[in-house]
């Protein structure tokens, strides 16, 4: 037994002359070792039936311990040679593949899904409708007076000819068709693209995504609308997101309410992303406007409701610390690709 341990040291020391053999030097070192009748391992183990129970142990572990360092040995020296063969004839194979490019979602629709996704949470459903509008669904069911500056040409994209088209200046109108069409309770959110004449800066672009959101049922008061809007946003910004709201003004809601929230970019302790206020003004909301209940034949004693409305660019701006609005529409996947989740972006 002693004869054999010191034979598989000996044997060892060749493991050494692997890395450098060439192809013929290989075979013969795999005959010379593993070959299965003269091998000189071959033969230790063949011998190991014939020894005691103790010593088989030994010497059997030992021996295969070994041959399988000679196999690995001999594989990557094989694997090396292979390779080294493919240069020579103007193949490297070690070169890395042209990787695939798979298509993702931009920034903003994955914003607008997760917004959607939490409010569905608690029982809103999704709703979406024409981007071409008539000035009833986009301005009068939505209570603004005949001389809002909104209405006139100059703010508006209108149709040429006859009608009164417009592009829609907010998904509002898809509000007001789901009142038509559906009695309360309503819990909705209303999504999609829409246009104003306003300029192309930093912070405006005269096409723009919304996501408004509507609740109508009885007894529907101010207190749920700051409820449900700051839970929102804990869960969209994180858990330590504070909430405040300030007065406003818009045609269909009485009262009206702008909502900060603490920055998520440097937690309120003020930034470029904030202007160093430390808060962000995430969206516009109020009490709907009895007239605009009315104007969807909805009964404004019986009934009451809240609304709200936010841009997905802005509010990922606010998330992520992006300067301009006019990012989102270059198409540079150097940008997009920084917040491509695990399904989409570059390689
Ligand atoms: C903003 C403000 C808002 C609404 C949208 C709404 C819709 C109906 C009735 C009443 Cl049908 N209100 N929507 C209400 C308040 C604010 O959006 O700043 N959006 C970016």
């Amino acid at each position: 037994m002693r004869d054999l341990l010191a034979a598989l040291t000996e044997l060892r020391e060749r493991l050494q002359e692997i890395p450098q053999a060439d192809e013929r030097r290989l075979q013969d070192l795999k005959t010379e070792i593993l070959g299965r009748k003269a091998g000189a391992l071959t033969k230790i183990l063949v011998a190991l039936p014939g020894l005691e129970p103790a010593a088989r142990k030994q010497v059997g572990a030992a021996a295969n311990t070994l041959k399988r360092e000679f196999e690995a040995a001999l594989a990557a020296r094989e694997r090396g040679l292979k390779d080294a063969a493919g240069v020579a004839a103007g193949v490297d194979l070690k070169m890395p593949g042209r990787a695939r490019w798979r298509g993702g979602l931009h920034l903003v629709t994955r914003v607008m899904d997760e917004i959607c996704a939490i409010f569905r949470e608690i029982g809103f459903t999704r709703a979406v409708g024409p981007e071409v509008e008539t000035e009833w669904y986009n301005f009068g069911a939505l209570n603004f007076p005949k001389d809002h500056p909104a209405i006139d040409a100059q703010d508006s994209f209108y149709l040429e000819g006859e009608g009164g088209y417009l592009l829609r200046t907010h998904t509002s109108p898809v509000q007001i068709r789901t009142m038509e069409q559906h009695r309360p309770p309503i819990r909705v959110v209303s999504l999609g693209q829409c246009y104003r004449r306003d300029p192309f800066d930093p912070s405006h672009s005269p096409v723009f995504e919304q996501v408004e959101g509507l609740v109508v049922d009885e007894g529907v008061t101010f207190v749920d609308l700051k409820a449900t809007l700051s839970w929102w946003a804990r869960r969209f910004f994180g858990p330590a997101t504070r909430t405040r709201f300030s007065p406003s003004y818009f045609p269909f809601t009485e009262p009206s309410a702008d909502m900060q929230v603490t920055c998520a970019v440097c937690g309120g302790s003020g930034c470029p992303t904030c202007k160093q206020t430390g808060w962000i003004e995430i969206l516009g909301s109020g009490m709907v406007h009895p007239a605009v209940l009315e104007n969807c034949k909805i009964d404004s004693e019986r009934y009451s409701g809240f609304a709200f409305g936010m841009g997905p660019a802005r509010i990922a701006m606010a998330r992520h610390g992006i300067p301009d609005i006019r990012l989102f529409f270059e198409s540079d996947v150097r940008f997009l690709a920084q917040f491509a989740d695990a399904a989409g972006g570059a390689p």
